[in-house]
């Protein structure tokens, strides 16, 4: 049986992220197309990762590089392959002046005559232990104004920036359907990429996500329970055994792919701090800041247990931090367990 094309309406075809980012540009007139342009690229490349992720079993894309980096993980081909092709087409971009990602040891300035106002933040293809399964992966990014002047290099202090200074953030998954989620402040618009034409469309027309308040699920890994502090124990607990709305556990052991099902479905990811991982596992500012920015556009919240993820200040390039993300109400009962 043919696969068919999607039917679209007679007399219309769907927004593309092209249109859309056009239309966004017209509502804000201080965008200068920069934002549009860096997302235009990004989707580009999302394209490419995707046919590779949905092709790796017919090639040898599973394999290992032998090499292990800076976060202790052993790096798989398509992790260096997906870093190589963000960063390329980031050094393209005349308006991207640095590149970070959980990938490389250190920044990467970019030596361009005129040096670009953005520096980008990657997680290049996060939960790629689970990528030779056939499970959901996903790609994070974060973009952020660069605060030394355009006339130099770029420095440490632009990529330790507070979440909140964020200008946009966003994630490709690539699960049954290749999606783009992005923000830039003014809400959350998720794209689904037809393959059919190749370009990530908005499937339901102009609407923005919103994530519901109340969760009724909740994403851990929870044979690390004997290594919480007992508040996320008792949290966990009440989660499960709360008489009304009590929760369901799911976890994929990919965050992007846990992050988006609660965004849509409401509910809560946490990777609390345990004694293997005295600041939690997740890195602050390729993963919680980007998909706090998210959260938060979508009327959810993100916290350490104590502290806002974006009002956080970064020391370090790969600092990690306790985290729980998602519905509203299920992270302010966290901050309660820990109080
Ligand atoms: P654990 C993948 O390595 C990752 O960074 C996230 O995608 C995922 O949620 C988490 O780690 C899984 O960690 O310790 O539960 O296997």
């Amino acid at each position: 049986m043919s696969v068919e094309a999607p039917i679209y309406s007679e007399n219309s075809l769907p927004v593309n992220i092209q249109e859309h980012l056009r239309t966004e540009q017209r509502m804000h007139p201080e965008a200068t197309g920069a934002l549009t342009s860096i997302l235009t690229d990004l989707s580009r490349v999302a394209k490419s990762v995707s046919y590779l992720v949905n092709t790796a079993g017919l090639c040898d894309s599973y394999g290992q590089t032998g090499r292990v980096n800076i976060q202790g993980e052993s790096v798989i081909k398509l992790d260096a392959r997906a870093n190589e092709q963000f960063k390329q087409i980031l050094k393209s971009n005349p308006n991207v002046a640095g590149y970070a990602s959980e990938e490389e040891d250190t920044f990467v300035p970019f030596n361009k005559d005129n040096r670009g106002k953005y520096i980008v933040w990657f997680d290049p293809l996060d939960g790629s232990s689970n990528f030779d399964t056939n499970v959901s992966i996903g790609s994070i990014f974060s973009i952020y104004q660069r605060k030394s002047p355009e006339s130099r290099l770029v420095e440490i202090d632009d990529f330790l920036q507070k979440g909140e200074e964020q200008v946009c953030a966003g994630y490709f998954l690539y699960g049954t359907s290749t999606m783009f989620v992005y923000t830039t402040g003014h809400g959350v618009f998720g794209f689904t990429l037809d393959p059919s034409v190749g370009e990530f469309v908005l499937p339901n027309g102009y609407s923005e996500i919103k994530t519901p308040e109340i969760g009724k699920i909740y994403s851990v890994n929870e044979a690390n329970i004997n290594k919480w502090d007992q508040g996320v124990v008792r949290y966990i607990n009440d989660l499960k055994t709360r008489a009304d709305n009590p929760c369901s556990a799911r976890y994929v052991g990919s965050l992007v792919a846990d992050f988006h099902r609660n965004l849509l479905k409401g509910g809560v990811y946490l990777y609390p701090r345990d004694s293997k991982n005295p600041n939690g596992k997740l890195r602050l500012n390729c993963e919680l800041n980007p998909l706090a920015f998210i959260a938060e556009q979508a009327g959810g919240m993100a916290t350490d247990g104590h502290n806002r993820i974006m009002e956080i200040e970064p020391r370090e390039l790969h600092q990690r931090n306790q985290v729980v993300i998602g519905s509203k109400n299920e992270v302010e009962l966290f901050e309660k367990y820990l109080s």
